[in-house]
């Protein structure tokens, strides 16, 4: 057995301390026999419960672009608890909430103008395809139910999520969820090393958008409601679609009167260099969902931001103005204190010219994580932003296994990078320093290097 990493060495726990809690996405007898405990964290740094900094290779869970413990944010966070710790959610409200959709709003595209909030990206993601269901219905169009995602797509842990999302791992032990098609996933061989976009070309290019105009034939537009996708796909080990892909799908939705949903939990909030992937890539959906970095990582919050004319169709078929128009929300929607950490990232995201920060970053992380092609194990690489994905060659019949093996190598060194799959991943924070991501990729390719 390998001495435990990281453990709480200074505070006894009776045996069994760790028992109780069962642990989200994660091996839960592995950590527990080897204890990864982080204490604090400060800036690009954690600092582990044994007195050791790790840094932040992928800002959280992609979620803490502007470092952790930010005065800024904790202060307004304070406050707010201090003022109005929470507010009903249903039939009353609070000014910050109306003051944080104002500002969102102006970072959306064009035409995306009212928002919903919810409490996570799961959230976000079942709330913007019961909106697209409850729309049509409103229309006299009650038949369009069907919804379709993509393989490899990633839209939370729901049902409504994990029924159109293509990670079979996160489906297959679930069983019958909602209905839903997918669409084939857009990830170019192992061996093409892109960088950015993949070109519109060949048999992994834009044409693979023309998919959805077989789903259509197979159902019918009459049948269908929405198409939700990833501008690039996180999850799945930063998948990047290919020039012309994503403006491809927006034609065909529009031909035929389907509603295109961005998922942009991830892309949303600066990953980019955008506000939106949708302005990164350049085509506007008719809703789009975000979560993670609205608040810096500080609270859970989640948001759908549709165009008008789809709330104005709630409004003009809700009935009598004291009545409901859309039967849907969670006790935390809008939260307070969650909405004060929001206005403050905001705050913080412009005044630190973070999106900016991001776009002259990027061209060095890419770069860097490029150099990584002649590592060993390394099968692929992807990147967008100040996001990538590294496909790692299988070990013979343990795929998992290499990836987790460079991550806890990785932890040993003083870094801390997402595996998941057969990716490692990364998301630096967008106050790293050029520095800070050298040595980032080049502690990583000593780990894959050092990995049997
Ligand atoms: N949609 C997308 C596109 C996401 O990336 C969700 C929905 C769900 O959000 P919540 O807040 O319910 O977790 C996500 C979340 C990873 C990783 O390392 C990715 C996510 C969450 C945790 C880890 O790839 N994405
Ligand atoms: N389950 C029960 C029994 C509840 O009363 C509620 C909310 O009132 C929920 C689930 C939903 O919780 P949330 O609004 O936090 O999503």
């Amino acid at each position: 057995m390998t001495a435990p990493l990281l453990s709480n060495s200074d505070v006894p726990h009776p045996p069994g301390w760790m028992d109780a809690h069962w642990m989200a996405f994660s091996a839960n007898r592995e950590f527990k026999a080897q204890p990864r405990m982080i204490a604090s964290a400060e800036g690009c740094y954690y600092t582990t419960a044994d007195g050791r900094r790790l840094f932040d290779g992928l800002s959280g869970l992609w979620c803490t672009g502007l470092g952790h413990a930010r005065k800024e944010i904790v202060e307004a966070v304070s406050r707010q608890v201090a003022t109005l710790d929470y507010s009903p959610a249903f039939q009353f409200g609070h000014p910050l909430s109306f003051e944080l959709a104002n500002r969102i709003v102006d970072k959306m595209p064009a035409g995306l103008n009212r928002v919903f909030y919810t409490g996570s990206g799961s959230e976000s993601a079942d709330t913007a395809l019961k909106m697209a269901r409850a729309y049509w219905r409103a229309k006299g169009q009650a038949s369009k139910t069907r919804l379709i995602g993509r393989a490899k797509g990633y839209h939370g842990v729901n049902f409504g999520g994990i029924s159109v999302g293509g990670i079979a791992g996160n489906r297959k032990t679930f069983g019958q969820g909602v209905e839903a098609d997918h669409l084939p996933h857009t990830q170019p061989p192992n061996g093409s090393f892109h960088k950015g976009m993949p070109p519109a070309e060949g048999p992994h290019g834009a044409a693979l958008a023309d998919e959805l105009l077989q789903l259509i034939a197979l159902h019918d537009a009459s049948n269908i409601a929405a198409v939700i996708v990833e501008p690039f796909s996180g999850s799945a080990g930063v998948v990047i679609p290919p020039v012309g892909y994503l403006q491809r799908l927006r034609d065909i939705c529009t031909a035929h009167n389907i509603l295109l949903i961005f998922d942009e939990v991830i892309t949303g909030f600066g990953r980019t260099g955008q506000w939106t992937g949708s302005a990164a890539f350049g085509v506007v959906p008719d809703m789009l969902t975000g979560a993670k970095q609205v608040t810096n990582g500080v609270q859970p919050l989640g948001i759908v931001v549709a165009k008008q004319e789809i709330y104005d169709t709630f409004m003009e078929q809700g009935g009598p103005g004291y009545m409901l128009e859309f039967p849907h929300g969670y006790t935390y929607s809008a939260h307070p204190v969650a909405c004060a950490a929001g206005l403050a990232s905001l705050d913080l995201l412009e005044r630190d010219s973070a999106l900016q920060r991001v776009r002259e970053l990027s061209p060095v992380f890419e770069t860097a994580v490029h150099s990584l092609r002649t590592a060993k194990h390394v099968a692929d690489i992807r990147n967008y932003g100040l996001a990538a994905g590294i496909t790692v060659a299988p070990a013979p019949g343990e795929p998992a296994k290499r990836p987790y093996q460079i991550a806890m190598d990785m932890v040993r060194k003083g870094y801390y990078v997402r595996y998941g799959g057969d990716t490692i991943q990364l998301a630096p924070p967008f106050i790293s320093t050029e520095a800070e991501i050298q040595s980032l990729i080049a502690a990583l390719g000593d780990s894959f290097n050092a990995t049997a």
